[in-house]
C-alpha cells in the first residue's frame, strides 16, 4: 500500500512569484493554485483522499482501569481512611489508572468493551528502521470519569522526523475524541530507545499512566558482525558498523511513578494540587519490587479480548511486562532504560560493568568517529531520557543474582512500608546451557 508521493521544493522563484503575485492582488487568484499545484502539495493532497486506508499495524485504546500496588498511603487527619488501597478498586486492585491497552485484532465490540481495562504501562512495540508503520488509537472514554472528555494523542518522545499532524502534541497535531480512532503514520529513520505518551493534560495523563516504551532496530541488523570480544553478533542497538553494540538479549526497563493522592483524587473526581506532587511508589514496567520480577503475562485472548495475567498472579492482570533479567554466562544484554517520572533518577548494578553506548536514541560517536560510550556501574537518566547499556554476564558456575536498582533508597519501598520494593529488578545469571536464544525483549525463554 506503499504510495510514492512526487514532490518539487518551491524555489526561490516560486516564491518571488508568489510575492508578486500577493502584491499584484487581483494576480492572485490565477498565479496561486498554479504555482501551488507545481509545488506537489497539492498533488499530495490529492493522492492522500484517493487512497483507501491501509490496516494498522497496531492498534491501541485509551481508557481509565486499575492495577496493583502493595502497601498503604493514609489520608491526613482520618482514620481507617487511605488513598492507597482505593476504596472505589475492584477486587485485588488497589489503585486507579489512565492508560493504553494493545487490541489488535479485537472486533471494533471487544475494542469497546475494554473500557476501564487499561494496562501499566502501556504496550511495549518495535519498529524497524526506514519501515512503514500504522499505529491506530481509539478513545473509549474514562468509565470513572463521565465529567472529563479528554482526548488522547500517542506522542513518540524524541522521533526526529515526525509529521505535525500524528506527533500527539496537541496544539500542532490531531487528537482523538471519545469513541473515535485515528490510525497515525510512521517511518522511523533514527534507531535507539524512545518513549511514547499522551500528550493531552500530559501533567494529569502522563502521570496517570499513559506511558510506554518503543524503540527501533537498526538497518543493520541481521548482518553478521564479528566484535572487539571476537563473538559474531547479529542484532545491535544502533548501526555502529563495528559491532561494539551488538548484544544477545535486551530488557526494556521504563521508569514511572505513582503519587497516590493524585490517583485517589481522579478515581473521586477531585482535583489535586500538582503542586503538591509526592511520589508514593516508584516502578519498572509498571510494576513494583519484589513484582517485578514476576514472570510476563500471558498475552491478550483476541476471542474474548481478555489479557491474560501472569501464572499464579491475578492481580497483575493489568500490569504485563517482567523486569527480570535472565541471561548466560557470557552473554552481552542491552538494558533499554526509559524515564517517563517527573525527576532524575540514579540506576545502579553493583557488581557488573555497563557500557553505556547510546542516549535520547542516539549513538554514543562522534561525526569523526570519535567513541563516547563509557563504562560505569551507574547510569543517570532525566525525565524524559533513555539510556542504552550493555553489560557482559560473567562466568559462573551455579546462578548468580545481581540486583539493579535505584540509588535513590527513598525509591526502594512501596509507599514507605517495611522491606524492598520500588525500583529494583533482580539480574540472574545461569551457567551456559539454560536459556534457548531470546526473540523477544523481556523474556527469558529456557532450553
Ligand atoms: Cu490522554
Amino acid at each position: 500500500m506503499r504510495k510514492t508521493i512526487r514532490s518539487r521544493k518551491l524555489n526561490r522563484r516560486d516564491f518571488m512569484k508568489l510575492g508578486g503575485g500577493v502584491l499584484a492582488g487581483a494576480a492572485l487568484t490565477r498565479l496561486l493554485p498554479r504555482t501551488l499545484g507545481q509545488s506537489g502539495l497539492i498533488a499530495m493532497a490529492d493522492g492522500y483522499s484517493q487512497v483507501a486506508p491501509a490496516p494498522a499495524d497496531l492498534s491501541l485504546v485509551g481508557t481509565d482501569g486499575w492495577i496493583y500496588l502493595p502497601g498503604e498511603v493514609p489520608i491526613p487527619g482520618t482514620v481507617n481512611q487511605f488513598y492507597q488501597p482505593d476504596d472505589y478498586a475492584p477486587d485485588g486492585l488497589t489503585t486507579y489508572m489512565f492508560g493504553f491497552r494493545d487490541v489488535t485484532g479485537l472486533t471494533d465490540e471487544l475494542v469497546f468493551a475494554q473500557k476501564m481495562k487499561c494496562q501499566a504501562t502501556a504496550p511495549l512495540f518495535w519498529v524497524n528502521e526506514g519501515q512503514e508503520y500504522r499505529v491506530k488509537l481509539t478513545n473509549v472514554g474514562l468509565q470513572m470519569r463521565p465529567d472529563l472528555i479528554d482526548e488522547h494523542t500517542l506522542h513518540w518522545h524524541g522521533f526526529r522526523n515526525a509529521w505535525p499532524i500524528f506527533d500527539g502534541e496537541p496544539h500542532s497535531s490531531v487528537r482523538v475524541p471519545i469513541g473515535r480512532s485515528l490510525t497515525m503514520y510512521y517511518q522511523p529513520f533514527h534507531p535507539g530507545t524512545y518513549m511514547y505518551h499522551c500528550h493531552v493534560e500530559e501533567t494529569e495523563h502522563v502521570h496517570m499512566g499513559m506511558t510506554g516504551s518503543v524503540f527501533v532496530r537498526p538497518a543493520q541488523d541481521g548482518t553478521p558482525i564479528v566484535a572487539a570480544n571476537g563473538k559474531t553478533y547479529d542484532r545491535f542497538a544502533y548501526n555502529c558498523g563495528d559491532g561494539s553494540t551488538g548484544f544477545d538479549r535486551e530488557f526494556v526497563l521504563n521508569l514511572t511513578d505513582v503519587w497516590a493522592e493524585a490517583h485517589w483524587a481522579d478515581s473521586h473526581v477531585q482535583l489535586p494540587d500538582w503542586t503538591d506532587f509526592n511520589a508514593d511508589y516508584y516502578l519498572l514496567n509498571g510494576r513494583v519490587y519484589p513484582d517485578t520480577v514476576a514472570p510476563n503475562g500471558v498475552g491478550l485472548d483476541t476471542n474474548t479480548g481478555i489479557l491474560q495475567p501472569p501464572p499464579g498472579r491475578p492481580e497483575l492482570q493489568y500490569q504485563p511486562l517482567s523486569s527480570l533479567i535472565e541471561c548466560e554466562a557470557g552473554d552481552r544484554v542491552l538494558l533499554r532504560l526509559i524515564n517517563l517520572t517527573f525527576g532524575q533518577h540514579a540506576m545502579t548494578l553493583p557488581g557488573l560493568k555497563m557500557r553505556v553506548v547510546g542516549k535520547d536514541a542516539t549513538l554514543l560517536r562522534g561525526n569523526d568517529g570519535t567513541d563516547f560510550a563509557y563504562d560505569t556501574h551507574t547510569v543517570y537518566l532525566g525525565t524524559g531520557a533513555t539510556v542504552d547499556a550493555i553489560f557482559t554476564a560473567p562466568e559462573v558456575t551455579e546462578t548468580q543474582t545481581y540486583l539493579f536498582y535505584n540509588r535513590n533508597f527513598n525509591r526502594l519501598s512501596n509507599a514507605g512500608g517495611l522491606g524492598y520494593g520500588g525500583q529494583m529488578t533482580e539480574i540472574r545469571v545461569h551457567p551456559a546451557g539454560t536459556l534457548a536464544p531470546q526473540t523477544e525483549p523481556n523474556t527469558n525463554p529456557r532450553v
